[in-house]
């Protein structure tokens, strides 16, 4: 079938579409953290990244469009880390992509999941995103095969941390990393607004996929690795003394609080060399 062999070959502006699976992907990835890295290092090394962290393949056409949404705030050494290990690493899978920091404004409580509601809206104003992953920017993958595009159910990726032995923790576990394409993210309403502190916000988030008629997808354990910089909980991001009753009531709140519900300022947008920073006040708990 001549007309499908030409689409496969080429895109409308005439370059080839980037092979199903790049040749420049490897394995396992060895990580360590160099005592003197800087940022205008990494910046060095990713010299095909342009304005805003967004990034296209040189000599093909993506056949992925990812956004990366990090929820940020006073990380910048994790950042740093994150940025040095993740654009080579979305540039070996020849996707076009766009880096997201989602900055918390101000002293208040943590608000991770509200963060990634701006993110999602804010990256999806800016571009036809086709997978969204919501990353924490403590954790860096481990390996090559862990492919940054999504799949036709809302996917969990960081299923085999160090800090846990490299196995899932529990059945329901959804934290860390996420994929989800706009369709995905919608048809769930996107996630709680209302989880201030450490805590339960991603088995909320969990919850809703199977809420919305949908199912958790996963890669293995042998390619879904990442290694934690290791912390300790941050100032500001105390336990969620609330988190069990919450969620014991995501069936009920789901629908009614969500994108649906999401009310934000933002303060200031960055086109940054390396990510696009978007600094917002989300506001208080009432
Ligand atoms: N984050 C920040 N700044 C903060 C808090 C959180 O940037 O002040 C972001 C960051 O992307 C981080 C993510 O939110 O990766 C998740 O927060 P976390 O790293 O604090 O959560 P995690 O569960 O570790 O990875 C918590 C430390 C141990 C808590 C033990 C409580 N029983
Ligand atoms: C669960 C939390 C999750 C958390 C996970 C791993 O207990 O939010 O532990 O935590 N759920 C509740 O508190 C309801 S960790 O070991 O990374 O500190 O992600």
């Amino acid at each position: 079938n001549l007309s499908h062999l030409s689409k496969a070959l080429s895109h409308g502006d005439g370059m080839p579409y980037c092979p199903k699976t790049s040749p420049l992907t490897g394995g396992p990835i060895h990580i360590s953290f160099p005592s003197g890295l800087t940022i205008s290092e990494v910046q060095r090394k990713n010299p095909l990244v342009v304005r805003g962290g967004r990034y296209r393949p040189p000599g093909c056409e993506a056949r992925h469009r990812t956004a990366i949404v990090i929820p940020h705030r006073q990380r910048e050494h994790h950042l740093k880390f994150l940025l040095y290990y993740l654009h080579p690493f979305l540039q070996r899978q020849q996707l076009s992509y766009g880096i997201y920091v989602i900055h918390q404004a101000g002293n208040y409580t943590f608000n991770r999941a509200k963060l990634m509601n701006v993110g999602f809206r804010e990256a999806m104003r800016e571009e036809d995103w086709d997978c969204l992953f919501f990353h924490d920017v403590d954790l860096i993958p481990e390996d090559d095969r862990n492919l940054y595009t999504c799949d036709t159910n809302p996917k969990h990726a960081a299923i085999a941390m160090d800090k846990f032995g490299y196995k899932l923790p529990y059945k329901m576990y959804f934290g860390g990393v996420s994929a989800l394409t706009p369709l995905h993210y919608l048809k769930m309403n996107g996630f709680p607004n209302n989880y201030w502190g450490w805590g339960g916000e991603d088995d909320d988030i969990g919850v809703r996929v199977s809420l919305a008629g949908m199912y958790i997808t996963r890669p293995s354990l042998k390619v879904g690795r990442y290694k934690m910089i290791k912390h300790k909980l941050d100032k500001g991001n105390d336990v969620n003394p609330k988190r069990f009753s919450m969620l014991a009531k995501t069936r009920q709140t789901w629908k009614m609080d969500g994108m649906n519900t999401v009310e934000y300022e933002i303060i200031s947008r960055q086109y940054l060399p390396l990510y696009t920073n978007i600094t917002v006040n989300i506001g208080t708990e009432h």
